[in-house]
């Protein structure tokens, strides 16, 4: 896989995705899960693991029709760089899905060394406005079903010889700033944070590292409408002193980076991604 990394601005051009630092082999013959795999950040970080050595990727997906159109043409993708992608569909919120996750690896590929929990939706609504099912939705998609399957896949790394892992979760910048139309959406953010700091403590003896990753505005289709507000956009894109608004490989590096070795005394930690979006307040 060519890729020209321009030094000046981080950026990537390649004829097909910026998988990241060409060359380089971070997480050599590793078996990874990720939630939320077809599209956006997931799909990055599927494509960055295998490029960076990856032997086994578990995709995770909604598994209605476009998800599964996405996920077939990933594990094509994945294929092309030397990986085995096994795919699961199901809704993340039931306990059930993670637990099909971590049965997968194991059985396929006997063992689990990276779980990526990053599955979550923002239907944008005003605090005022919110109906009872919207919350609920949001915090059994974004909160319930993280713990469910990180926990699935940290007693799979727990009992696996050799004994460990390493678990991110894609949190937020919104684990610390407020959105005034995501009043459901930022304590599930700021939960998946803390959920980690806790579950770093128990899981250390286990040589399980527990990382989040807090991205910025990253363009996915989870914001595909509210970006369409050209002002709002506009807004965002001054919020960032990188003068752009994050792109999905923009988020796949640092998860590759906690992910490998080179953050093996990492744990309990939280990676701010955001352009410098959260510093800029004047
Ligand atoms: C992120 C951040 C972004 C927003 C998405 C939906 O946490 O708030 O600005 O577009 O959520």
């Amino acid at each position: 896989m060519e890729s020209n990394i321009n030094s000046s601005s981080g950026a990537t051009a390649s004829a097909g995705h910026n998988p990241g630092i060409a060359g380089s082999n971070l997480l050599p013959g590793k078996v990874v899960a990720i939630t939320g795999a077809s599209r956006g950040i997931g799909r990055a970080c599927a494509i960055a693991c295998a490029a960076h050595g990856a032997k086994g990727v578990i995709v995770h997906y909604l598994g209605d029709a476009a998800t599964t159109l996405e996920a077939e043409s990933l594990q094509t993708e994945l294929a092309r760089l030397g990986a085995k992608a096994m795919l699961v569909p199901g809704d993340i919120s039931s306990s059930n899905t993670g637990q099909a996750i971590a049965d997968t690896a194991e059985k396929e590929f006997g063992r689990l060394d990276v779980f990526i929990s990053n599955a979550g939706i923002c239907p944008f609504m005003g605090f005022l406005e919110m109906q009872p099912e919207v919350w609920q939705k949001v915090q059994d998609v974004n909160l319930n079903g993280a713990f469910y399957a990180t926990q699935s896949a940290a007693r799979l790394m727990a009992r696996q010889t050799p004994r460990g892992g390493s678990i991110i979760a894609i949190s937020s910048i919104s684990a610390l700033v407020g959105g005034e139309f995501q009043s459901h959406y930022t304590p599930t953010k700021a939960g998946i944070k803390s959920m980690m700091e806790s579950a770093a403590i128990g899981l250390g003896p286990l040589g399980i590292r527990c990382n989040s990753v807090l991205p910025g505005t990253i363009e996915t289709a989870i914001n595909q409408d509210d970006l369409k507000d050209q002002d709002k956009r506009e807004r965002m894109v001054q919020r960032h002193p990188l003068r752009r608004l994050g792109q999905p490989d923009d988020i796949a590096g640092p998860v590759v980076f906690l992910a490998s070795d080179l953050a093996k005394f990492m744990t309990g930690s939280s990676v701010l991604v955001d352009g410098g979006c959260f510093v800029n307040l004047q």
